[in-house]
Order: structure tokens, then sequence, then C-alpha cells
């Protein structure tokens, strides 16, 4: 089961003070300072079913991708009522880069649960006469795998006390994005 929910968003270069909308790296050969920039991209949220995926994407933009960091955490749904329980929810996550690189973490079951991966690139240093770096720049994708959710059972055997069943999870996905930019009107 693949499918349901696709966000969308992008970091365009408008992020980085550059002109927005041309999505054109900024010229390498009219000199002026790099510095290093950590932009935290909108949080996504959705909504997981039980043992099934669901899918978000996000494109980057900019250039001297430094490292790029995406954490999906959860938080299970209150108890039933006094009398039942909310069992732990398995979670997970897969990113794809936009040269098909995939890190992941397989499902774990938590009540208030995190889990994420980064990805670095070979950028440690940005100067005026160095190569512009495009790795990083593209369509990224994440899977998130919602494994077993656990029921909100009884506390206690007493007649009549059913369980519920827990059906999916909500999470939300955090994305930080590090990368070089030149520094406005710098020498
Ligand atoms: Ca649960
Ligand atoms: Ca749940």
């Amino acid at each position: 089961m693949l499918g349901i929910g696709v966000l969308l968003i992008s970091l365009m270069g408008a992020a980085a003070g550059g002109k927005p909308g041309t999505g054109l790296p900024p010229p390498s050969s009219q000199g002026g300072k790099f510095e290093l920039k950590t932009v935290p991209l909108p949080t996504l949220t959705g909504t997981g079913q039980e043992n099934s995926d669901s899918q978000a994407s996000f494109s980057v933009n900019v250039t001297n991708l430094v490292s790029l960091t995406v954490t999906l955490t959860w938080e299970d749904e209150a108890n039933a009522d006094s009398r039942h329980t909310n069992t732990p929810d398995e979670l997970g996550l897969s990113v794809t880069s936009p040269a098909n690189e995939s890190k992941s973490e397989p499902p774990v079951a938590a009540t208030q649960g995190s889990a994420g991966v980064s990805f670095t690139f070979p950028v440690t240093e940005k100067t005026v006469n160095s190569k512009t770096s495009k790795a990083g720049m593209g369509s990224w994708k994440i899977v998130v795998s919602v494994g077993n959710c656990g029921d909100q059972v009884p506390r206690f055997n007493i007649f009549g006390l059913r369980t519920f069943a827990d059906t999916g999870n909500a999470y939300t996905l955090d994305i930080e994005c590090n990368y070089f930019a030149k520094v406005k009107g710098g020498r």
C-alpha cells in the first residue's frame, strides 16, 4: 500500500536572499564571500494508516548543500478513557535524494517517538574560486511507514470492557538544510 498524502514544498533561491523565481544558482564568478546557512523548512504534517506507507516530497533549489536532515516525530492518541491504555504505534521513515541515495529507519514502537536520517555532501568550504556544487539539488522523496498500531486495551479484565482498535497515527516531518550562500554585498 502506497500513496495517500503528497505534500509539496520547495526551497527556492529566494530563501537564500537570491532573486525569487529564477531557480538559477547564484553566479560564482563575480566575487564575494560565502557563509554557512541553516534553513529549517516548514514542518510537514500527515497521517498514516496502520500497515501502510504515505509519501511526501520537497525540492531543493540551492547550490552548495552541505547537509540535509529529515526528522520524523509522532505521538500516539491519548487513552480513550480511564479504563483503557493506548499501546504504542510503530513508525519509521525512508528518504531518497535526487541522486537516488536512500536512507531509512525501520518502524519502531513508541508512544512518543522520533527517528531521523541525515545526508552529507562533499562541500566543506565555499570560496569564490571553488566549484559550485549541485549535489542534493532537485526532488527529494520521503516515505513514512506506519507498522502495527497498538490498540486501546482495557486496563482491567472486567466484563464488558473491549479493546478499541487504533488504526493509524499523525506525524510531523522536520527538514533542516545547511548550505553555503553568498553573503549579500560581501567582497
Ligand atoms: Ca496506539
Ligand atoms: Ca495511534
